[in-house]
């Protein structure tokens, strides 16, 4: 271990000094192709380097103690860690995945808590502040990504490291009340309250967590804040104009035979809502609405997760009600269900968002929502399709111009696609240009930008959300103050 870094502060205010440590369950290596939102905003994120980024190397070691696997791609290097098999186990599939993952989501009732996995959890962390405080320079500022790791900046500050550390939270951060039904949650938040900076998505996640540190009185140690993610716009706007993504619309397009098409982007997870997606897309079949039968839904959904029994139901499901709704619906000529369990290279998808004139995204709750953003920023200027979100995606909170639907409520989705399919050119023009200004104002470097600076800097960075038109003003003001 280096024994500098754990005795050398860094002057406070220096700005721009040292590298950005990003810390990860899983990273983003060059040429993989990713189906999680974390890593797709993180490899954007971290395009311009310098940098190191540590996470698990996906593979399992009974010696988990081994030298780090090292590998380098321009000015980004990363560092690979081992875990042994029954750990990890217990720490991701048991502890993040089946209680954390739910309870964040809201979703109590699939919480399955058991004390050992939460002792895991914590061991699993240590290993990461390990392996990390051996790589660490003195003036590195560390930025921990995710529900996985929420106790490592605890971990290193206990290993003595005094280096800046940031958390940023991708999932939501629910009430008291939710949070309370973990019985230990009361650490979970004293953890928290360790990170020099601990970011959340919105302004309701920031209200959550500030409401939970009052209610326990627990005094954070650094500062907090809400940094609503973006995405890559110009990339994703050049990858939709691709050749790849021009061939995908135009083979995708003919397969249409002249029907329009509404699309939904989703990792197969019970909280992106499919289900009721499926049925309130049945609902608008049967409404007798004018759009009703013109309509192909095409539902993309990679399967994930797939140890969890959870995951495996809302499979069954799926596939239950798309035969289902099919079974029903469908014509010689026509299915209205096209559900497919795969993925896409990004720039197949950018050509399927395009060429879809409804884009449907209704978790029943999501931290952010990338797909929302990449389906409009993948749409032309010139016919540009409309998006119909739940207000209980994060996203909601900056794309008010979107149809904004309460998914539970399947009559009111129905209503939206049909709302949504005979919109006038003009207003579906005039809504993206407002959608499409507020995702240039904030894309995915704005926001590594923003946190990085606040983190680093303290109080004077721009305030990432006050610079989002259409985010109500003073989105920050609740800064606890070190
Ligand atoms: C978590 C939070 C938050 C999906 N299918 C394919 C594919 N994807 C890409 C999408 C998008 C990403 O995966 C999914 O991001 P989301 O944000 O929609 O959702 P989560 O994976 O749940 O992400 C979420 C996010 O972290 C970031 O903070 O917004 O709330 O849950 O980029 O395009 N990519 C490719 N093929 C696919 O088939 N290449």
């Amino acid at each position: 271990m280096n024994i500098d870094s754990r005795r050398r502060p860094v002057a406070r205010g220096e700005a721009d000094a040292g590298r950005t440590v990003l810390v990860s369950n899983r990273v983003a290596l060059p040429g993989e192709t990713q189906t999680g939102g974390l890593a797709v905003a993180l490899a954007a994120a971290m395009e311009d380097g310098p940098g190191l980024w540590l996470g698990w190397s996906g593979r399992m070691a009974s010696d988990a103690r081994l030298p780090l696997a090292r590998t380098r791609a321009g000015r980004l290097e990363y560092a690979l860690l081992d875990l042994p098999a029954d750990e990890f186990d217990a720490y991701y599939h048991g502890f993040a995945n089946r209680v954390l993952w739910p309870l964040f989501h809201y979703r109590i009732d699939l919480v399955d808590y058991h004390r050992e996995h939460h002792e895991a959890w914590w061991r699993v962390n240590r290993r990461f502040a390990e392996a990390l405080a051996g790589q660490l320079r003195p003036d590195d500022t560390v930025w921990v990504h995710d529900y996985h790791l929420i106790p490592l900046g605890q971990c290193l500050r206990e290993l003595g490291i005094d280096n800046r550390i940031g958390f940023f939270l991708h999932i939501p951060m629910p009430p008291p009340d939710v949070l309370s039904a973990l019985p230990v949650h009361r650490r979970l938040l004293g953890a928290l309250a360790c990170y020099d900076l601990a970011g959340f998505q919105t302004r309701t996640d920031l209200d959550n967590y500030l409401h939970a540190l009052r209610q326990h009185e627990i005094r954070a140690q650094g500062r907090s804040g809400a940094f609503p993610i973006g995405i890559d716009v110009e990339a994703i706007v050049a990858c939709a104009q691709s050749d790849e993504a021009r061939t995908a619309e135009r083979d995708l397009r003919a397969s249409l035979s002249g029907r329009r098409l509404a699309i939904g982007v989703d990792r197969l997870d019970y909280s992106k809502g499919l289900p009721e997606r499926f049925r309130a897309f049945e609902r608008h079949l049967e409404s007798g609405a004018p759009s009703a039968g013109q309509l192909t839904y095409l539902q993309i959904a990679p399967p994930s997760r797939i140890q969890v029994p959870e995951y495996q139901e809302v499979r069954r499901e799926l596939e239950g009600l798309a035969g289902h709704i099919n079974g029903r619906h469908a014509k010689p000529e026509w299915t209205p269900i096209r559900y497919v369990n795969d993925s896409f290279p990004q720039s197949m998808l950018a050509g399927f968002h395009r060429t879809a004139a409804i884009g449907l995204i209704t978790p029943l709750r999501d931290g952010m929502n990338l797909v929302a953003k990449e389906y409009l920023a993948a749409q032309s200027p010139l016919d540009p399709g409309v998006l119909v979100l739940s207000r209980f995606a994060g996203a909601a909170e900056e794309l008010t111009e979107a149809l904004l639907v309460n998914p539970h409520d399947a009559d009111a989705v129905a209503d939206a696609i049909d709302a949504a399919a005979r919109m006038p050119l003009r207003e579906r023009q005039d809504r993206w240009h407002a959608l499409m200004a507020k995702l240039r104002g904030n894309d995915v470097g704005h926001w590594a930008r923003g946190f990085l600076d606040r983190l680093r800097n303290g109080g004077d960075a721009r305030d990432p959300v006050k610079a989002l038109p259409g985010m109500r003003a003073g989105a920050l003001a609740g800064v606890t103050a070190p």
